[in-house]
């Protein structure tokens, strides 16, 4: 039925362009068909016909996306603009679908056609537009903002390719160019009448301006034309739908035409490849930054782009830029956007005539900071040299930034001169640097940490001197993810058996998962849980077989799962240890009583991390034996899961009995995957770190597996001295099984093939493995103890998800808006747009 019927008397619109009954949406979806794609149903591909169901899901998200933009133009309200180099927004069919409560008049309506919707579904190739946690969180924000009707704007960069696809060839990986736009892109709609151009390079040149005041102008080099492309992001169940808007760099002419007149056609195209390159690729590095200019272009493209934007947006309803930081709130999505701090202090000054102070009241006012990494390396610094002749007049303003900036810190500190160079937004140690943290800090009226002890060790170390400066700038702001795609797109099991108990308002509010608990000590419950567990798990177990040819068992086998970007601080070569460990104990024993377990890893490596690349060599190798070995009797098996994306990520949280959450305490912020695991039942076995202390808290220490040193411990124990040799030489399990890494025992066809990796935990072993060893093989033995007791697993299992509703990114967003925005949520009324016009 449709929910939307206008006046009987007026064109009903609704219902013959975007109703929602089954009759409406197949006809809409043959029309796109024939009229979007030119084919016919004989002829159509698999890929015609999602892209057909794209098209007939925009026309129902568009209606509510026009609503809402004209909402708020007419509103003057404040907006959120969230500014984040990277969005990894996910596959968007499935999820558009929950969020208009279409899933089963679609399912029908492409039955009908003689078409699974699963297997359209499964046809979307993702927008791989980030690296991992920082990227997730942005889109799990977008959702959330639009679900609890926030007006905001996610800007970023469409990248033409996306992070690389992952194959394993022989237990390494190789990177595959990513080519998501191939097929088109049924999701986003340019929009070139909004187009702006940006500088690059250049000189800037002082002069006295009609009314005699000392001005500076840029003259650059270059000039790049940015044109944006926008994707609706519908909330759930509601008619708010935002726009997250990706520029791609343009060349402003797509001929040079005197290049062309003189005969030199190459270097009349060139220019155009030359501009075009900006939004070309993503750098696929996590956390570790690579400063490239070309890196540099891009973040100063992306929000130079975006600030045009906003005060175009501006002033079509205001006279004046007075009040732009009470209607924009800008968040900055870790250091990679802070150059809009200089960027919006120039538009301001230089093209709209502001005076400093005044720049600098609304500067500070519209931005806010959050940090998402602790790992010194990946703090953003930018060579002066290379800074400067990119964006000369940025660089002035960082100047005088810092100066006014230092004058307060000799003020504030009048003795210590070491301060003026702790507190410097240039690094003069050595080479001389852009701090782009500082920058971020100084320009900015809020900072966050991304979990409480995240925040505490900014504070305490990272940012210490901001803390003591401005404490009041400082709040946490604890990660969250959206239920919408982490439960219900990828969990309906598990969906289906909550709402039969509670009714499904925890979508929206999930601390309601609370009234679960009960249910708890209710053993019909508990059956159907384990049920829906096992279910799960054998869907899972399908796709691993298919994927990667192995068979496991999803009856009596533990799912234990390791999922993320692979990196040498989350340690997942720590869980390779434990593996190799147990595998000891059946060598020795065969008939040893152990509790089976299916090991699966997942994730990429940067391409230029070696290290972590020889972490996956190591996981397949110790795989390729371990599955082989005829005593194991299959009671271990080890898998990695290639390509670990959104997409293929779904599956595998809601099948976990585990979740590994093992990083050195003190270098994971918060971790969000944790999170997933957990919601979804799963138990975690995790060090203190990250959000997985606020997890600890919220399931209860007795469901929950911890293990290892604390935060202060490592910090500690390096200060002393830290000897990863001493935890070699004096515990024999863990000699043996770093013996058998380094004597070729997995490498067979080339013992030396691990040594640096051997090498690097016996002589320096930066993230404490060795120290962490035992205790984390401790915990696994009462992993393992436990779960022979299914009855009280699935206790605990159910206890974790009833728990984790403070997990919610709707919570999280709701603390951003009270606590640092200072936005109000503004429903859209979804009127007839023909009607509404007239
Ligand atoms: C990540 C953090 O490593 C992760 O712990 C956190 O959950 C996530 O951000 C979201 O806050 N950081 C990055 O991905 C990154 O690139 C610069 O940080």
């Amino acid at each position: 039925m449709n929910d939307n019927l206008t006046n009987g008397n007026q064109i009903q619109i609704e219902d013959d362009r975007t109703g929602i009954d089954v009759q409406t949406l197949k006809r809409a979806f043959s029309d796109n068909l024939f009229y979007a794609l030119g084919k016919f149903p004989e002829i159509a591909t698999k890929n015609d016909f999602y892209m057909a169901l794209a098209y007939t899901v925009r026309d129902r998200l568009l209606r509510r996306w026009l609503n809402s933009q004209e909402t708020y133009l007419k509103q003057d309200v404040k907006i959120v603009c969230y500014f984040s180099a990277e969005y990894l927004i996910g596959p968007q069919l499935g999820k558009n679908l929950i969020n208009l409560a279409i899933v089963e008049q679609v399912r029908q309506a492409v039955e009908e056609c003689g078409l699974n919707l699963d297997d359209l579904i499964e046809q979307e190739e993702e927008p791989g537009l980030g690296n991992g946690g920082l990227g997730r969180l942005a889109a799990c924000y977008m959702d959330s903002m639009a679900t609890l009707n926030i007006p905001a704007i996610g800007y970023g960069i469409r990248y033409e390719f996306g992070i690389f696809d992952q194959e394993i060839c022989e237990g390494w990986q190789v990177e595959i160019t990513d080519k998501w736009l191939r097929y088109g892109n049924p999701w986003e709609i340019p929009r070139t009448e909004a187009t702006v151009e940006v500088g690059l390079g250049g000189y800037t040149e002082s002069f006295y301006d009609e009314n005699n005041r000392y001005r500076v102008r840029w003259l650059p080099d270059r000039t790049v034309k940015g044109v944006p492309y926008d994707t609706p992001i519908l909330g759930y169940k509601t008619n708010t739908a935002n726009t997250l808007r990706l520029w791609k760099a343009e060349a402003p002419e797509s001929f040079n035409f005197q290049a062309f007149n003189v005969g030199d056609y190459y270097g009349a195209v060139n220019e155009k490849t030359y501009s075009e390159n900006i939004t070309k690729v993503l750098y696929p590095n996590d956390e570790p930054i690579q400063g490239k200019q070309l890196r540099l272009e891009q973040q100063f493209f992306f929000v130079s782009c975006s600030l045009q934007d906003m005060i175009r947006l501006h002033l079509a309803t205001q006279e004046n830029l007075d009040n732009f930081g009470e209607l924009f709130a800008a968040q900055l999505n870790d250091t990679h956007p802070s150059i809009g701090v200089a960027e919006l202090m120039r538009l301001l000054m230089d093209v709209h005539d502001y005076e400093w102070e005044q720049a600098w009241e609304i500067t500070q006012k519209t931005f806010a900071y959050t940090n998402h990494t602790l790992l010194p390396e990946a703090l953003e610094k930018w060579s002066l040299g290379l800074f400067g002749s990119l964006l000369p007049r940025h660089l002035e303003i960082i100047y005088e930034i810092n100066r006014r900036f230092l004058h307060e810190i000799r003020t504030h500190y009048p003795n210590d001169v070491s301060k003026l160079s702790n507190f410097s937004l240039i690094d003069e140690t050595g080479e001389k640097y852009v701090r782009m943290a500082h920058l971020a800090c100084v320009g900015s009226h809020a900072i966050n940490g991304v979990a409480d002890l995240h925040t505490q060790l900014l504070k305490q170390d990272v940012l210490r001197g901001f803390y003591e400066l401005f404490p009041e700038k400082f709040t946490n702001k604890t990660n969250g993810v959206t239920p919408r795609r982490w439960i219900v797109l990828s969990n309906p099991e598990l969906t289906e058996l909550i709402t039969s108990k509670i009714g499904d308002n925890w979508i929206t509010h999930l601390e309601e998962l609370q009234q679960l608990e009960p249910f708890a000590d209710d053993p019909n419950f508990r059956n159907a849980w384990r049920q829906m567990k096992q279910q799960v798990k054998t869907r899972l177990a399908r796709r691993i077989e298919k994927r990667c040819g192995i068979t496991v068992d999803p009856n009596y086998s533990l799912f234990d799962i390791h999922v993320k970007r692979i990196h040498e601080y989350k340690r997942q070569h720590l869980n390779v240890l434990h593996i190799i460990t147990l595998y000891n104990r059946i060598k020795k024993n065969p008939n040893i009583d152990i509790v089976p377990r299916t090991f699966i890893f997942g994730g990429k490596a940067a391409p230029s991390y070696f290290m972590a690349k020889l972490i996956i060599k190591l996981i397949n190798s110790v795989g390729e034996v371990v599955n082989n070995d005829p005593d194991v009797r299959g009671r271990l098996k080890v898998v990695f899961i290639p390509d670990y994306n959104v997409t293929n990520s779904q599956p595998v949280y809601p099948a976990a009995d585990l979740s590994e959450q093992i990083s050195t305490a003190g270098k994971e912020a918060s971790g969000t995957g944790n999170m997933k695991f957990s919601l979804n039942g799963a138990l975690t076995i995790g060090t203190l770190d990250g959000a997985n202390v606020e997890i600890r808290q919220q399931v209860g220490e007795e469901n929950f597996f911890l293990f290892g040193l604390k935060a202060e411990e490592v910090s500690q124990m390096k200060s002393q001295g830290y000897n990863p040799w001493e935890f070699y030489s004096s515990n024999e399990a863990l000699r043996e099984v770093i013996d058998q890494i380094s004597s070729g025992l997995f490498s067979p066809e080339e013992s030396n093939l691990f040594k640096p990796l051997v090498d690097s935990l016996l002589y320096h072993d930066e993230y404490m493995l060795l120290a962490d060893y035992q205790s984390y093989i401790d915990c696994q033995d009462r992993v393992s103890e436990a779960f022979r007791d299914w009855d009280n697993w699935t206790r605990m299992s159910i206890l974790n998800t009833a728990r984790m509703g403070i997990f919610s990114s709707d919570r999280a967003i709701r603390e951003y808006c009270q606590d640092i925005w200072n936005v109000q949520a503004v429903p859209v009324k979804l009127e007839d747009y023909v009607q509404a016009k007239g």
